[in-house]
């Protein structure tokens, strides 16, 4: 609860949109936050907060704050705002929407909130689901790319956690991310790891926080780490260092594929009326098919086969010829990555078990990064470095909170400009935006500002600053942040607790938090049946699902501090249609991606393009805020200023760019102006900019407008397509 007189000290939790939810400790005084500290945790291991959330308080305290709801005057983006009351800005706000439902159907409003189990987006997915708008998954901006592998091999999007986590690795590749600035939670573990004598490699084009932490850096041309993990997985083969009885028992590489179309051979094929599902393996004892499921058979890995007339050969067969000329050699003039760095990773990774991999975004920001994080997830595979054990977890009673009216459609991210500008799958005419800044963090900003915008008939945005996105809005609401409402945390597999993000202090001003905005939404819309218990007992509803891991689980337990996950016993099922590892994946054969092929990256460094902008942007994450959140504080600014272009010596002097220069960075879709700062911690050929800065922050131009928001159709036939912000060309001049 909040607090008005005296001093007092509340265990809250960190609602930066990091989703790191670290624990934090806030001391009170006469209703003001004095002091903020890290809170303590079960495992002491999880104890910390880093800048974010130590400055947050500066963040609710900024003289910027938005204070009252405003309403456009005049043209969008003008800048002309009325003051005006809830009531009106709500009462207005619905009689639109309910319009436009009316003319365009209940799906043409879209809401873009979080959709966690807990009340901050919670509140809005209620509304979702009542009205039956739509939901806009926002994991397409940028971290799509993994989880569409994941799906792919292992038949959830979750599926990353099953390279990592082990008990006590002996050698860890972190690959394509920089937990030391972007999950501290991780980056502890990994520290601990290495303190008992495990070796860590990170795979980066940039010498990055976390690769100054670590035993080895391993410098790759971006884009081409799936012809790494390739490039890994033929030295094993060629060593013989696979686990063969892991594949045969877990993995798709004992199954048959049909030579005559790459399908998967099934009872059915065989059998007029067989099973459809009924994958087959070969028997060398009895010399003939049999049921993969069959515990009496040893399953051949390789060779050809033929089968009632049917040529095949089992799928570990068709990864082994795949990966078979992709030697060290040839690999190193892919990746840049020295070939005996290349034998000695695979070596280390087969050999020093258990091996772990923590796996970042910065690789699946690459328009193929999906087939990149497939390879990774084979050469894990292959290895048996795979951790299958169910993670920790709390089954909580959250899909009647979140969807008491039912399912609601969703749209990917990236359809949601066509969906917008053309109609298409369908129209999209109102956005209430909460929680993000579309403007400034979505790729190709001119098509945002050139199509979207001109094309939607309501914009609505929720947020404590006058945000890149809210300029744009028809209705700007001031926001209460995590300090000023009470919210629960759920455990993710990071982090496996169940927190209560207590109320600290009143909402300042006239803001209100999401989940009663959301309250007084649902009443104007006539569900008021919905919307009229307190935070308290919405959060004992979804705490009250009955399962076992929710056993001591209650609000009140909760006030006293974070409570741990428990352990299912159950064994894990694997969801794809095999139910086992899939590095070979039938359905998506017609792309010719059934196995994780190396594709140059769309805008590859060695293409056409590249003469007139030969130069690879990277736009990677910033140490001391969250994308664009943070970026107007002052204390946090003494240490990052500004935007920069980091460029390597060997790219700069040929184009006479001395450190602190101003540079223009261009190419076909925009320029932007910035300093220039040189630094030999990037690889030659890459440059980057650090992301999340507001567009008045640049000399000129923004980030986003060099980015584009190509659809890779594999990804979208997975799971939904993935923006590649990390595969851009650009060129540099002094400017
Ligand atoms: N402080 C802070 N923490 C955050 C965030 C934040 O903005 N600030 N954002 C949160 C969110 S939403 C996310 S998605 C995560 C992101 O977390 P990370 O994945 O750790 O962040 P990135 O900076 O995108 O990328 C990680 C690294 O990948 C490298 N990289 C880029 N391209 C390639 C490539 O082609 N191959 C390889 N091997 N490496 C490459 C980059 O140089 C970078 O060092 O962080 C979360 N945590
Ligand atoms: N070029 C480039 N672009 C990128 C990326 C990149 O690496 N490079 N990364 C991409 C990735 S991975 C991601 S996840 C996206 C992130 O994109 P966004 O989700 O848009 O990230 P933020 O800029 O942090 O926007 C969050 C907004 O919510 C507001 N906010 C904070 N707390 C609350 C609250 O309690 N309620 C409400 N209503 N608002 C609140 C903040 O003030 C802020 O304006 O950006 C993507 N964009
Ligand atoms: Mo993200």
């Amino acid at each position: 609860m909040g607090n008005k007189g005296g001093k007092v000290t509340i265990r809250t939790v960190c609602g930066m949109p990091d989703y790191l939810r670290c624990g934090l400790s806030v001391e009170v005084t006469d209703g003001v936050i004095t002091k903020v500290r890290p809170a303590d945790f079960p495992d002491p291991v999880d104890k910390g907060a880093c800048a974010k959330g130590l400055a947050a308080s500066q963040w609710v305290y900024h003289p910027d704050r938005l204070r009252y709801p405003l309403k456009r005057v005049g043209e969008r983006g003008g800048g002309n705002w009325q003051r005006i009351s809830w009531e009106e800005a709500l009462d207005s706000i619905v009689a639109k929407l309910q319009g436009l439902a009316a003319k365009y159907g209940p799906t043409s409003i879209a809401w873009t909130a979080p959709i966690l189990s807990n009340l901050t987006g919670g509140g809005y997915s209620r509304l979702m689901s009542l009205t039956k708008g739509t939901w806009v998954d926002w994991w397409g901006c940028g971290d799509a790319a993994g989880p569409c592998a994941d799906m792919a091999t292992f038949g959830s999007p979750m599926g990353e956690r099953y390279l990592r986590n082990f008990e006590d690795p002996k050698f860890t590749i972190v690959w394509g991310y920089n937990p030391a600035v972007t999950v501290h939670t991780f980056m502890r573990r990994i520290t601990s790891a290495k303190k008992k004598g495990c070796r860590v490699v990170v795979i980066d084009p940039r010498f990055s926080e976390t690769a100054s932490h670590a035993d080895e850096h391993v410098p790759i041309r971006p884009g081409t780490d799936g012809a790494l993990a390739l490039g890994m997985i033929h030295v094993i083969l060629e060593l013989g260092l696979q686990d063969e009885r892991f594949i045969a028992e877990n993995t798709v590489g004992p199954l048959l594929v049909r030579d005559d179309n790459g399908f998967l051979l099934k009872e059915g094929d065989l059998v007029e009326g067989g099973n459809q599902q009924g994958f087959l393996v070969f028997d060398e004892s009895t010399g003939g098919a049999q049921p993969c499921d069959n515990p009496a058979v040893t399953p051949v890995l390789t060779g050809g086969y033929s089968v009632s007339g049917k040529k095949c050969r089992p799928a570990y067969q068709l990864l082994a010829d795949m990966v078979q000329d992709h030697t060290p050699e040839k690999v190193s003039e892919i990746t840049d990555v020295p070939a005996d760095v290349i034998r000695r990773l695979a070596v280390s990774y087969a050999t020093q078990k258990p091996a772990s991999i923590y796996r970042g975004w910065g690789l699946q920001r690459s328009f193929y990064g999906d087939l990149a994080c497939r390879a990774i997830n084979t050469l894990a595979a292959v290895t048996g470095n795979m951790n299958l054990k169910r993670p920790s977890t709390f089954v909580l009673n959250a899909r009647p909170f979140l969807m008491p009216g039912g399912p609601y459609t969703s749209i990917p991210l990236m359809s949601l400009c066509d969906a917008i500008a053309k109609g298409e799958p369908f129209p999209i005419k109102a956005i209430w935006c909460t929680w993000h800044n579309l403007i400034n963090q979505m790729p190709n900003t001119h098509r945002i500002i050139g199509e979207l915008l001109p094309n939607l008939e309501l914009l609505v945005v929720c947020d404590l600053f006058m945000t890149d996105t809210a300029k744009y809005a028809d209705y700007v609401l001031p926001v209460a942040s995590f300090f000023e409402c009470t919210d629960l945390c759920r455990a993710d597999l990071e982090h496996p607790y169940l927190q209560l993000q207590q109320k600290v202090i009143e909402p300042l001003y006239e803001s209100r938090s999401d989940f009663q905005i959301a309250v007084e939404l649902g009443r104007r819309m006539g569900f008021g049946e919905y919307f009229n218990k307190t935070e308290e007992q919405y959060i004992e509803e979804i705490l009250a699902s009955g399962h076992p891991t929710m056993e001591g689980v209650s609000l009140e337990r909760l006030k006293e501090g974070p409570v741990m996950a428990k352990t299912l016993d159950r064994p894990q099922q694997l969801a794809t249609p095999t139910g086992r590892i899939e590095f070979y994946v039938e359905r998506i054969k017609q792309f010719g991606q059934e196995l994780p092929v190396y594709i140059e990256p769309l805008e590859s460094a060695r293409s056409e393009k590249a003469e007139s902008y030969p130069l690879s942007l990277l736009s990677t994450h910033p140490s001391n805020r969250v994308h664009s959140t943070l970026v107007n504080i002052t204390s946090l600014l003494k240490i990052d200023p500004e935007p920069a272009l980091e460029i390597n010596p060997v790219d700069a002097k040929p184009r006479d760019i001395s450190d602190g220069d101003v540079v223009r960075v261009f190419n076909s879709r925009g320029q932007i102006k910035v300093g220039a700062k040189l630094s030999q911690r990037i690889k030659p050929g890459v440059v980057n900019i650090i992301e999340g800065w507001w567009h008045e922050q640049y000399i000129e131009g923004h980030l986003n407008q060099l980015t584009h928001d190509e659809i890779n159709p594999v990804q979208q036939r997975i799971l939904q397509a993935n923006a590649a912000f990390y595969d851009v060309l650009v060129e540099v001049e002094k400017g």
